[in-house]
């Protein structure tokens, strides 16, 4: 199937005022949509990471794109994309997600595969989780994914959105937020987002979490790096139970040989709270050392930067070779990328974890699928009956995403510029904070 056209989207959407250790998110979250039209007319369509180096990227495979038989691409693409399943460079720990030089080519990659994918299956009326192997589960479950916040909703000036969850920046409004995106989505775990207040206060901000959704809900808490190995220690060594029983500690430290350490040390104390990451371990080249060193027991995989919804597969099997578990990851993103997640959830046996998403974050006056917001029900997903990814672009609704992005300065994500310009001028990202 030859591939006539591809269509480069730039659209911003609204984010609220989330705190991380990156610093704060800015009015607007950057993404690109794009859309493949095969020579019968037939239109396959994808999301991913915004603003304009990817964007640069995609136009710059342009020419190799077009005239490409959709299902031929590994062959086509990968050689020229010089996609590097086993690069070893170290994760950029300082970089927010989309902005590492290291990924751009997994990146680029994974967003034409997932296009082609669903330009396929809806050509052929098969979902693309059983175009690529075959559906495990119907339904893919997410988790809570709690942010300290400020007020506000996102957007600016007369475009402001409704700030659904108010400002969040103590345990109890921490815990207040969660039970609201519990009754709203009925998730049935929690990943929370911490590295934003002194690392007391995040232990406070779990044992209330627990003490409110009991055992039954597991708990993750992430400060995306910003602890020492000692910090890291106490935490885990604080948060024992709470992070027991299906959950994990994400991302505590930075790198391989710190979060190694991390490990040691727990199970030194007899503590067996597994690590997992989506910053020490971010390419197949990675995972050599990490498994040598049990660095990370559980990989955070996201097709997105992976290389696409097949090289997640692979990973898949790798962990679970190594006896390693494997959760998703995710960033703030619109129905076409949680579809996408879905999807491939959906056909990874070894998904030992409810995904991350950040949709509860997005509004529905963003959205650019049709018949707006995809429901997210009991905490899950559920795979449509319908071909590719099982939906359509709306697109007044991606005209108004790609007026934003004309209207808006930036065009990269910097979440410490954000912080600089709304909080204290001061403010820098580092490593670790505590
Ligand atoms: O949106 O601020 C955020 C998150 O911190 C995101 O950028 C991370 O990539 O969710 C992510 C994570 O799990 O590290
Ligand atoms: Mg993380």
């Amino acid at each position: 199937m030859k591939i006539k056209d591809l269509r480069i989207h730039s659209i911003a959407i609204a984010d609220p005022p989330l705190r991380s250790s990156y610093g704060l998110h800015a009015p607007y979250a950057l993404r690109t949509i794009i859309e493949l039209e095969s020579e019968d007319g037939i239109i396959g369509i994808n999301e991913t990471y915004g603003g304009e180096v990817p964007a640069a990227a995609l136009r710059a495979i342009r020419d190799q794109v077009i005239g490409a038989d959709a299902f031929r691409l590994t062959g086509t693409l990968n050689p020229e994309m010089k996609f590097k399943p086993a690069g070893i460079e170290r994760s950029q720990t300082f970089l927010v997600p989309g902005e590492n030089p290291l990924d751009e080519s997994s990146r680029t990659y994974a967003a034409i595969e997932v296009a082609c994918l669903d330009l396929i299956g809806k050509s052929l009326g098969v979902p693309v989780c059983d175009l690529i192997g075959g559906r495990v589960r119907d339904r893919v479950p997410f988790s809570a994914y709690p942010f300290y916040k400020h007020a506000g909703g996102g957007g600016e000036g007369d475009d402001l959105r409704d700030d659904e969850y108010g400002e969040a920046l103590s345990p109890e409004t921490l815990v207040q937020q969660v039970k609201q995106m519990i009754d709203t989505y009925g998730f049935g775990s929690i990943k929370f987002k911490a590295g934003v207040l002194d690392p007391e206060q995040e232990i406070a901000t779990v044992q209330q979490m627990y003490q409110e959704f009991g055992p039954d809900v597991p708990l993750r808490i992430d400060p995306n790096s910003a602890w020492s190995v000692d910090t890291s220690v106490q935490v885990g060594k604080a948060l024992a139970k709470e992070l027991s029983g299906g959950g994990y500690l994400e991302d505590p430290t930075a790198g391989i040989d710190g979060m190694s350490a991390v490990r040691r040390q727990l199970l030194d104390a007899g503590i067996d709270v597994p690590l997992a990451t989506n910053v020490a371990v971010t390419s197949f080249g990675h995972i050599p050392e990490s498994v040598e060193k049990d660095a990370v027991q559980i990989i955070l995989c996201d097709h997105h930067y992976w290389g696409g919804m097949r090289q997640v597969q692979h990973l898949a099997k790798l962990a679970e070779t190594f006896n390693i578990g494997l959760s998703m990851h995710s960033n703030s993103h619109l129905g076409v990328s949680l579809m996408a997640m879905a999807h491939v959830a959906a056909a990874t046996p070894h998904l030992t974890y409810a995904c991350d998403t950040h949709y509860p974050w997005q509004s529905a006056k963003d959205e650019v699928v049709l018949g707006g917001r995809v429901p997210i029900e009991g905490g899950c997903v559920v795979i449509p009956d319908r071909g590719g990814l099982g939906v359509e672009l709306d697109y007044d609704q991606l005209e108004r995403g790609k007026e934003r992005y004309r209207t808006i300065p930036y065009r990269k994500r910097d979440d410490e510029a954000e912080m600089q310009k709304h909080i204290d001028p001061n403010w820098k990202r580092v490593l670790p904070r505590w």
